[in-house]
């Protein structure tokens, strides 16, 4: 039998060299599923990324998933071909999440939906959204399936012409989607009266208040012991490499009292103990809201470990901060370097310098935190960079006593980069959002060959090894 409003919602799988569960949830998702529910549909979930399917634990013939105790760890892999653009590449490719048998039972054990709603990550992880939508259609020809998300978001044209979806949705376009739940199921949602989704807006007063703003559906998920959080949506910057204004808009913080009754929330029902913030721009503006948000979380005593992943903005740290984050017990710190050079810092986005860094640096040391346990990204292969630039700023991390990450640009169409990358590369950048993977060192020439790429690699983790 099909419910006439029964909307399945699906988490991809991920085709890539590498995935890492780097406190991964989708989040896009989780906040549509409440919202749909809110509207009286009824919400079924398959999370091809779930790590604690009991199926592929089985599987595994493990009880919990392996991995660090914070909540991170690798996914299930299955190594598959090659896409023909990437057989240059001397590294394995994989399919990671569930096991294709697993899947399909996890599709076998929803009721039939009309509609199906599938969201995306990265863009060059295109042919995992492919196959996850050709394999649903095969178990449900009749319902509509519908893309949303990072790539449905970035490359809509693409998505149209080889998803597999029926339609794309481009970011949160909630009329669209409307339009496509009328269609599906005769009844739409009503659009976010502040037209931003996820909303924050309260269309209730009184007790129940803050009843109509959007919430994710965490009880979808089978462990909440380590939660994402946003505690504001988009950036204030506009790197030259980054998209981030172009998938999630304008930017927008929430108010810091309901992001820590969310906190708290998950604190108390759902046992999270380990929360990742996924904010672009976690401490802008930091006296109203990261301070305000860390003095709550302090003042109410939730005990839990907080995560920066995503890295937050040196320029932003003083002691006061530094102390904050050490008292509510910041754990995984990352800040966002990418280079030394003075030319690179203000032509990419002016977004910190050299000193600045070192300041923050010292008052996280201060705070008492080890440096060793301050993480730093720094980016290799911008357009125009050179490895002499990367060297410097490895170097100079080191010497900060900090732990590098270093990682690869990646191109991103209607980026202000997009095009200088373009006439950089030797790779046909234009003709496969697959090159887009930093796996691949997107941005190759005879300056940056692949051997330099690798020899700046081996480099980064010589000078993390002589950390103590
Ligand atoms: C958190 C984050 C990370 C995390 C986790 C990444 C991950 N694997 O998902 C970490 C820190 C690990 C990370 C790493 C990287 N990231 Co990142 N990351 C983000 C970030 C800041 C937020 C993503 C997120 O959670 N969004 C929140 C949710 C709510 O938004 P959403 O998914 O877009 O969903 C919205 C809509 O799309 C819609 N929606 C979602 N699904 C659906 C489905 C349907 C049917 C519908 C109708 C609607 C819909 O609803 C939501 C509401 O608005 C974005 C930037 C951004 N502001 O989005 C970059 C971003 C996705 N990352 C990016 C990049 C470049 C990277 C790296 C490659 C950086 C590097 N050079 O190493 C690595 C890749 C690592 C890897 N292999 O996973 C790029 C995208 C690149 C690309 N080619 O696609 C982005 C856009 C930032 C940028 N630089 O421009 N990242």
């Amino acid at each position: 039998m099909m419910n006439r409003d029964t909307v399945l919602l699906i988490n991809p799988w991920i085709h890539d060299f590498a995935a890492y569960d780097l406190w991964l949830r989708p989040m896009g998702l989780l906040y549509l599923a409440g919202r749909l529910r809110r509207c009286g549909f009824e919400v079924h979930w398959v999370d091809c990324l779930d790590r604690h399917n009991p199926r592929l634990l089985e599987r595994q013939k493990r009880s919990s998933p392996a991995g660090k105790p914070d909540g991170r760890g690798k996914f299930y892999k299955e190594e598959i071909p090659k896409p023909a653009i990437l057989r240059g590449i001397p590294r394995r490719y994989g399919r990671y999440g569930l096991p294709p048998d697993i899947f399909l039972e996890e599709l076998a054990s929803v009721p039939r939906p009309r509609l199906v709603l599938v969201t995306s990550g990265m863009t060059y992880w295109y042919p995992g959204v492919q196959e996850t939508i050709r394999v649903t259609r095969e178990v449900f020809p009749e319902a509509r399936i519908v893309l949303g998300g990072t790539y449905a978001t970035l490359l809509p044209e693409h998505a149209r012409a080889h998803s597999g979806a029926d339609c794309v949705v481009e970011g949160s376009d909630v009329a669209r989607l409307s339009e496509i739940l009328e269609e599906a199921t005769g009844r739409g949602i009503p659009p976010p009266s502040d037209g931003c989704f996820p909303s924050e807006e309260c269309e209730t007063a009184g007790e129940d208040a803050c009843a109509t703003a959007d919430k994710p559906a965490y009880d979808l998920l089978r462990n909440t012991s380590s939660m994402v959080v946003h505690s504001s949506w988009g950036c204030p910057f506009q790197c030259t490499y980054c998209a981030s204004w172009r998938v999630s808009g304008q930017f927008r913080q929430r108010d810091p009292r309901r992001v820590v009754d969310e906190i708290a929330l998950l604190h108390e029902r759902y046992q999270t103990r380990h929360f990742a913030f996924y904010d672009d721009a976690l401490l802008f503006a930091r006296d109203g809201h990261f301070q305000p948000m860390m003095q709550e979380i302090i003042r109410r005593k939730i005990s839990a470990t907080f995560h920066t992943p995503n890295a937050v903005h040196p320029r932003f740290i003083d002691a006061a901060v530094a102390a904050l984050m050490r008292e509510a017990n910041f754990q995984t710190i990352r800040l966002g370097l990418e280079t030394t050079s003075p030319n690179s810092q203000l032509r990419s986005g002016n977004k910190v310098t050299v000193s600045e860094f070192a300041q923050a640096v010292s008052f996280l040391d201060g705070a008492g935190y080890p440096r060793k346990s301050i993480e730093v990204y720094a980016m290799m292969g911008l357009p125009g960079q050179e490895a002499k630039e990367v060297r410097e700023t490895l170097r100079f991390v080191n010497g900060e006593g900090c732990t590098i990450r270093l990682v690869c640009y990646s191109p991103i169409p209607g980026t202000v980069e997009w095009e200088q990358a373009v006439a950089w590369s030797v790779l046909p950048l234009t003709t496969d959002p697959l090159l887009h993977n930093p796996s691949v060192y997107p941005v190759r020439n005879s300056e940056m060959s692949w051997g330099v790429y690798e020899e700046l690699k081996t480099l980064a983790a010589e000078l993390n090894s002589t950390l103590r």
